[in-house]
């Protein structure tokens, strides 16, 4: 029985959530749309199999062809990054960063991350994370003036604290990140180097950002943001740190692992190992850099003053508007965003001062500067007049219709 026939309501759930995707402008920067032959390798009865263990070694019979998959995975990620170690079995990102810190670290260690409303991430040591409850973690901040890592100041901490780890990689930091500085300095305080790039992995992929493979010990992304794959997570590591990361993979902070997504993680890597993935990188950049300009255009602030990355992020400084209601207003006009913290923020986390943009997944339709210019102005239109509802409307009568050109290659699903 086909899925509709089974369970019509979710069946119709699924529907309206891929009319919406189709009909919208998605610019949440940690989302994208993955190729229909990634869909295809998820929806698999790969998801019938337990596999505990690694392959070669598993605690379950029957594994030989699942081996095959989660080892054509591993090479691939190996080749793709440039790394000596893969482990593809994490659930999400979340779960990839927990295995780097339990395999890595004690419970209690210290480690140097970026202030989190600078742009880090939950589990960049936030108090209501695991990783701000089982370790300790000290801050580095953006320069004030420029908004940009400060390496030096990063080093004097470093220096002073002597961390077992220094952390970087972030969730909303809209420039180039230097890994070597990162490397350098890491070495001189004995530190383990780490960077997540979950962000940015498939700018890394395709070379149109530095790597930190070779600088940082231990690397560690999800599938699903720039890399274009399934929802999940991925490590990367020096031969020294495999079998600790492996180990605090599974057993440690993980059971069976999802082979249908696994396989999926391969389809992906495949993908971005094409040329045609370097263009789709740079296009998304060069997108992110048009839309960027025309909201600034516009007399918007951006957080460093701009991007060199697949996002940016708007302030609105303490007295202007939230980044909660500039999501919630640009959502009638069917643009979707997500509210960002902003260095120096005074707000809280719901509510917060800013709005991250991100171009990977309106990169993915095909649309670019042209396109990027229009949404820009939609958003400014949208900011500039947020109690009006009837411009709201209008814009999103024209952001379907530029949908509409743009299709997802989802056509057999609906
Ligand atoms: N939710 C992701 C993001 O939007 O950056 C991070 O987990």
């Amino acid at each position: 029985m086909s899925l509709r026939q089974t369970d019509p309501e979710i069946a119709d759930a699924i529907g309206r959530e891929l009319e919406r995707q189709q009909t919208g402008l998605e610019l949440i920067a940690s989302e994208n749309f993955t190729s229909p032959a990634v869909l295809q390798a998820m929806g698999t009865p790969l998801t019938n199999k337990y596999a505990e263990g690694y392959p070669g070694k598993r605690y379950y019979g029957g594994c030989e062809f699942i081996d095959q998959v989660e080892q054509l995975a591993i090479d691939r990620a190996r080749a793709l990054f440039g790394s000596e170690h893969a482990n593809v079995q994490p659930h999400s990102g979340s779960g990839a960063n927990m295995a780097v810190y339990f395999g890595l670290l004690d419970p209690g260690d210290r480690i140097l991350g970026l202030e989190l409303s600078d742009g880090g991430h939950l589990t960049h040591g936030s108090p209501v994370n695991f990783s701000g409850r089982f370790f300790e973690f000290l801050r580095y901040g953006l320069d004030p003036e420029t908004q940009r890592i400060d390496y030096d100041r990063v080093r004097e901490i470093a220096k002073r604290e002597r961390p077992r780890m220094i952390q970087c990689g972030y969730s909303a930091y809209p420039r180039e990140i230097d890994f070597e500085a990162f490397g350098s300095i890491a070495r001189e305080v004995d530190a383990i180097l780490f960077a997540d790039i979950a962000h940015i992995a498939g700018l890394i992929a395709a070379e149109v950002h530095p790597t930190p493979v070779g600088h940082a010990s231990v690397v560690a992304t999800t599938t699903h943001k720039t890399l274009r794959g399934p929802r999940g997570g991925l490590v990367l590591c020096d031969s020294e740190h495999a079998e600790a990361i492996d180990k605090a993979v599974f057993p440690h902070t993980q059971g069976g692992p999802l082979e249908h997504v696994i396989a999926a993680k391969a389809v992906a890597l495949h993908e971005a190992s094409q040329p045609e993935f370097r263009g789709y990188a740079e296009q998304i950049v060069s997108n992110a850099r048009a839309l960027a300009e025309s909201v600034a255009a516009r007399g918007f602030r951006l957080v460093s003053g701009g991007t060199d990355n697949h996002l940016f992020v708007i302030d609105f400084g303490e007295s202007g508007m939230s980044g909660l209601k500039a999501q919630r207003r640009l959502d009638r006009a069917g643009i979707t965003t997500s509210k960002s913290t902003v260095p120096g923020e005074t707000r809280s986390p719901w509510v917060t001062s800013g709005l991250r943009v991100g171009t990977p997944a309106v990169t993915t339709r095909g649309m670019k500067q042209d396109e990027m210019r229009r949404i820009g102005d939609w958003i400014a239109d949208v900011l500039e007049s947020p109690e009006d509802e009837e411009m709201q409307q209008q814009i999103r009568v024209q952001v379907e219709e530029l949908c509409r050109g743009f299709p997802l290659p989802y056509a057999d699903l609906g």
